[in-house]
């Protein structure tokens, strides 16, 4: 899969060299490119923001470093990409998303700063690929990177390959619409705390039963909403 970046604070995703994502990106499985919007601009000040249309507190992402990059990081003879913006008016990014996204061959991301960036950006993107406008969730960051950090982390780790066992993806949270079961390992006892003995006795159904139920304990506990259908 080959994944585009554009951002004005580029080093951020300096991060994805380590780990699982870094050797799959050495493995050649994922083919990231991180971009500097600045590198799209023509004047000396390298200038990305303007003051918004209408009044109102903060500034805007000029259009032009925006149609630049696009026209260079897309060309008109690629198949559409998926174009993705992280805003928190987007559509939520579930897992069941990062598992559509998954199977795309190439994802654009566009890292938005400021109050964000001139609304003719997205509709000349959708001229260019399929855009989507996703949210990591309900709050406000100041800016799109981390949230794209997370999407290139959920989407990335479940590229065929990417995860060694891939075993580990199908137990997790929220592929099932539950919650994790509770992990122990060694030592038995720890400062007086004991692991749940049935863990310790050999019986796979016992064990795998009473994981069931503390995954929907869980789950009517802390996110009752995941439970509502
Ligand atoms: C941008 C901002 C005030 C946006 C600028 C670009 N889930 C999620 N929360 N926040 C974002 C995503 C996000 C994404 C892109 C962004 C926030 N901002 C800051 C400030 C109004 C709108």
């Amino acid at each position: 899969m080959r994944i585009d970046v554009v951002s004005i604070f580029p080093t951020i995703f300096d991060a994805l060299e380590v780990s699982l994502l870094g050797k799959a990106r050495q493995s050649g499985l994922l083919d990231i490119r991180v971009h500097d919007l600045r590198d799209y601009t023509h004047d000396r000040h390298r200038t990305v923001d303007d003051t918004p249309y209408g009044g109102g507190a903060g500034m805007v992402m000029k259009p032009e470093p925006w149609g630049a990059a696009l026209d260079d990081i897309v060309s008109e003879v690629d198949d559409r990409p998926l174009i993705v913006f992280p805003s928190p008016a987007g559509e939520r990014f579930t897992q069941a998303i990062a598992r559509e996204l998954s199977t795309a061959p190439r994802i654009v991301f566009g890292c938005g700063r400021y109050e964000g960036i001139d609304e003719r950006v997205f509709d000349y993107a959708a001229e260019r690929g399929d855009v989507r406008l996703l949210s990591l969730g309900d709050y406000v960051l100041n800016g799109g990177e981390v949230a794209v950090m997370a999407m290139v982390e959920a989407i990335g780790r479940l590229v065929p390959g990417v995860v060694g066992n891939p075993e580990s993806l199908v137990e997790e949270s929220h592929e099932d619409g539950l919650l994790e079961y509770p992990s122990y390992t060694k030592p038995a006892v720890w400062r007086e705390r004991e692991v749940p003995p049935v863990l310790l006795s050999g019986n796979h159904g016992a064990v795998a039963a009473w994981r069931r139920e503390q995954q929907v304990q869980r789950t009517r506990e802390r996110r009752p909403d995941l439970l509502a259908d």
